[in-house]
């Protein structure tokens, strides 16, 4: 069986990853203590992706369940899915990280972490033929961004051949008010990047304006501008130095974020270019070299040949 090891961490991951439990195991037809009631063999054909198969018949999430304070997990624990869970995999610290995303990664988190991998070691090891592990975190507050994307650092070295996915919250100013939350946001995709195979980003704004579809490239500009904002003035930076991070970090962050957002920016214009004809009257000299500039990718089709021309644009 091809198995998956599923973390949720941090109060958001907790809520998500709770929810997401709720549906397989209906899906599977296994109750909120872990019998199976289902009707049809086809929800046990591959139960075994997601739920260990423990004595007594009873069907047992392969979760992880992390926080680095004790509330999210007793509200877990209490809920109506809170006996299906293996006790032992509820793993939380009690300072919580306080919207910090270096206590997450650096001090507080990094105290737990040992924790966390020898849990995930364990459940690896029970496998039969594990695929890889998938997350379900927050980006803006500093158990789910900080320590998540340790924990993913730790995964990524000890299982490289795994597959790493993520399922990762975005912060909105719209839907919380915590001012760092563009910190912890982009220090986590700096992360990421490296660290994950796929990172599906869940984004709070669309779930705020429901209806509204955003595309992805405007979610990393909006928290890449502000981040810029803050980290100009190093507002709240004595938060994170203080927890002995070095602000080298956050302009490598910055600027990984900032080549994601022009990435992206290729894409759309590589689609919304195809009948673009070069102006002969933009001189290509006058391009600024700051961070202003971007690149816009044109493809020409033409009749027999197909081109693709690089250009620098002003984006004035
Ligand atoms: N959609 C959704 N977003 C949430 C929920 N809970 C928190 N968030 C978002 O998550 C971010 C805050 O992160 P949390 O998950 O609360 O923080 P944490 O990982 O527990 O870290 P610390 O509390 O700072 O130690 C904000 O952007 C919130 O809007 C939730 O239940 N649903
Ligand atoms: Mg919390």
């Amino acid at each position: 069986m091809r198995e998956i090891v599923h973390l949720q961490i941090g109060q958001c991951g907790n809520q998500i990853g709770s929810k997401f439990w709720e549906v397989i195991g209906e899906e599977h037809g296994i109750n909120s203590v872990g019998t199976y009631e289902g009707d049809t063999d086809l929800q046990l054909e591959r139960v075994n992706v997601y739920f260990n198969e423990a004595h007594g018949g009873k069907y047992v999430p392969r979760a992880l369940l992390v926080d680095l304070e004790p509330g999210t997990m007793d509200s877990v624990r209490g809920s109506r899915i809170g006996k299906l869970f293996r006790p032992d995999n509820f793993i939380h610290g009690s300072s919580g990280a306080g919207n910090n995303w270096a206590k997450g990664h650096y001090t507080e988190g990094a105290e737990l972490v040992e924790q966390v991998v020898d849990r995930v070691r364990n459940e690896a090891e029970s496998c039969d033929c594990m695929q890889g592990f998938q997350f379900v975190h927050s980006l803006g507050g500093g158990t789910g961004s900080g320590m998540g994307t340790l924990i993913i650092n730790k995964i990524r070295e000890e299982y490289p051949d795994r597959i790493m996915n993520s399922f990762s919250i975005m912060p909105s100013p719209k839907v919380s008010d915590t001012v760092v939350e563009p910190y912890n946001a982009t220090l986590s995709i700096h992360q990421l990047i490296e660290n994950t195979d796929e990172t599906y980003c869940i984004d709070n704004e669309a779930l705020y304006d429901i209806g509204n579809n955003t595309a992805i490239q405007e979610i990393f500009r909006r928290i890449g501008e502000q981040f810029s904002v803050m980290f100009r003035r190093k507002a709240f930076l004595h938060w994170y130095t203080g927890e002995g991070m070095d602000e080298l970090e956050f302009t490598e962050a910055e600027s990984n974020l900032n080549d994601l957002v022009s990435e992206y920016q290729q894409y759309q214009d590589a689609t919304a270019d195809l009948d673009w004809e070069p102006d002969e009257d933009i001189p290509e000299e006058e391009v600024p070299s700051s961070s202003a500039v971007t690149m816009q990718r044109t493809v020409e089709v033409k009749t027999e040949t197909v081109t693709e021309t690089t250009r620098q644009l002003d984006d004035m």
